[in-house]
């Protein structure tokens, strides 16, 4: 997910001194909190175990973050909330589902279209929605219990996963991001920081048994053993974080995704609890759903910038996304498009040249097909060429 910058933070109503854990206190913060629209809500104290560290610094050593530089310079403040905010007692972890109700895979075997990740297609940027709920629960406790606090969502240097796993919203499972038993993989998180001393929940444990599934299905061999990602075979950091061109080995395996990926959470046996989100700012919208690469190709900036207003994905930029859309269409295997990505490859951004010139390699010179022998085609297959998941490519259920 792209930096963004510092949260604003909601001012300190008081700074009275902690009291003692209040259960009080917790179970109307937890009712608040889920008539505000929150999904899971959960307690814990404000601590990692130096694990988290160890962890963390690992991912770093072994330069798995990639070009995410921002990554680097706050470990001690992300690995441990009171080198954040040293006044910080507890934490409170909260999650807004955007499970989705239809296959969040299907898009893939429509060759011609764009697969856009779930958490992306809906109208609104999560990180302003779950940020005016945290403000809102934020400034609901300062009015009623006179609480200093600070709210985060995805971009300060907090561990958001682990506080989530030891506030009780689920586990990290193997493909490290966190699995909850009633929502599955489709959990956006934030955190509240407070000075209140709130009585912890019990920490999820692990519940992934035996499964592999999300391991198997990554198109791109992104989990060099499981619980442990390297950002850098990841097609979420490829076409959200990464600037420049793509790697060429990654470039078949991208398929059509052309905005994150949600390969390795779909297929989360986890996820046949999750009931299917009603959240108005995150429902699908019909242009984002499988949008048409050749269109998509067309935008200039002005119409990046209309058709993304709100939206997460414009923070990557017209450039970024357009040259996501020529390896698509490289990988489309669609020959009506060799003419659109050769339009493309005149495009003044050289990275977005540079991936068009691929993709017409890529399509061959042979003239696009005629109406009639278009017809007698096969009809594309997820996983065929490019080793995507398709229905076929899915584990079954542990
Ligand atoms: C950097 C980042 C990315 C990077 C790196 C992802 C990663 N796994 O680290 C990239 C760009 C690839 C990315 C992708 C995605 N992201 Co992201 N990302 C983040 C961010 C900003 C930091 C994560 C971080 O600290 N990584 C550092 C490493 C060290 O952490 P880690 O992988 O969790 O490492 C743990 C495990 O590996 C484990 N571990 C290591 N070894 C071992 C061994 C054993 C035996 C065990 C048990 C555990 C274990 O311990 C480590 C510490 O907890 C968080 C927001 C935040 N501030 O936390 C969002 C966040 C994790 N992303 C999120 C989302 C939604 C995504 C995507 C699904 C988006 C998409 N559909 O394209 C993908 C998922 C890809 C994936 N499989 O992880 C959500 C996840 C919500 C959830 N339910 O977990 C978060 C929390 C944002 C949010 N506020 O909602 N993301
Ligand atoms: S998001 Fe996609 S590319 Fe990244 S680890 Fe999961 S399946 Fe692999
Ligand atoms: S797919 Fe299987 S291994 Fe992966 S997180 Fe879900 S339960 Fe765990």
């Amino acid at each position: 997910m792209p930096p963004l910058p510092a949260p604003t933070l909601p001012a300190a109503s008081s700074r009275t001194p902690p009291p003692q854990a209040d259960t009080a206190a917790r179970d109307a913060i937890r009712a608040e909190a889920r008539r505000l629209g929150f999904d899971a809500v959960g307690f814990t104290e404000a601590r990692l175990p130096g694990q988290a560290r160890a962890r963390l610094d690992a991912f770093l050593a072994e330069g798995r973050h990639g070009t995410m530089a921002w990554m680097e310079p706050r470990a001690a403040q992300r690995a441990d909330p009171r080198a954040l905010w040293p006044e910080a007692v507890s934490v409170i972890s909260l999650g807004l589902s955007y499970a989705p109700g239809e296959d969040p895979l299907a898009a893939l075997a429509r060759r011609d279209r764009g697969a856009i990740s779930a958490y992306a297609q809906g109208p609104r940027d999560y990180h302003d929605v779950v940020k005016a709920r945290l403000k809102a629960l934020g400034r609901w406790m300062a009015g009623r219990f006179g609480a200093d606090l600070k709210v985060f969502v995805d971009t300060a240097p907090v561990m958001e996963k682990p506080l989530a796993q030891q506030a009780g919203l689920g586990w990290q499972g193997k493909h490290t991001n966190l699995v909850s038993r009633a929502h599955g993989s489709w959990l956006f998180l934030g955190e509240i920081y407070t000075t209140l001393a709130l009585p912890p929940d019990m920490p999820e444990r692990d519940h992934c048994g035996s499964c592999r599934a999300c391991l198997s299905i990554c198109p791109t061999d992104a989990f060099p053993a499981p619980y442990r990602l390297d950002a850098r075979r990841c097609i979420s950091y490829l076409t959200i974080e990464h600037e420049g061109p793509i790697p060429e080995e990654f470039r078949a395996p991208m398929g059509n995704r052309i905005y994150g990926c949600d390969d390795c959470l779909a297929v989360c046996p986890w996820n046949k609890f999750a009931r299917a989100h009603v959240e108005p700012a995150f429902a699908p919208r019909a242009a984002l759903t499988a949008p048409r690469l050749a269109e998509l190709a067309a935008l200039d900036e002005a119409g990046f910038r209309a058709l993304f207003s709100g939206s997460a994905i414009k923070r990557i930029g017209r450039d970024r996304f357009v040259r996501n859309v020529a390896i698509a269409i490289g990988n489309s295997g669609d020959t009506a498009l060799r003419a659109t990505a050769q339009a493309l490859a005149e495009d003044a951004d050289p990275v977005v040249a540079e991936a068009a010139r691929w993709a017409v390699e890529r399509l061959g010179s042979s003239p696009p097909p005629t109406r009639a022998s278009r017809r007698s085609l096969p009809p594309p297959l997820a996983g065929e060429g490019w080793d995507g998941g398709g229905p076929a490519a899915r584990t079954a259920p542990a």
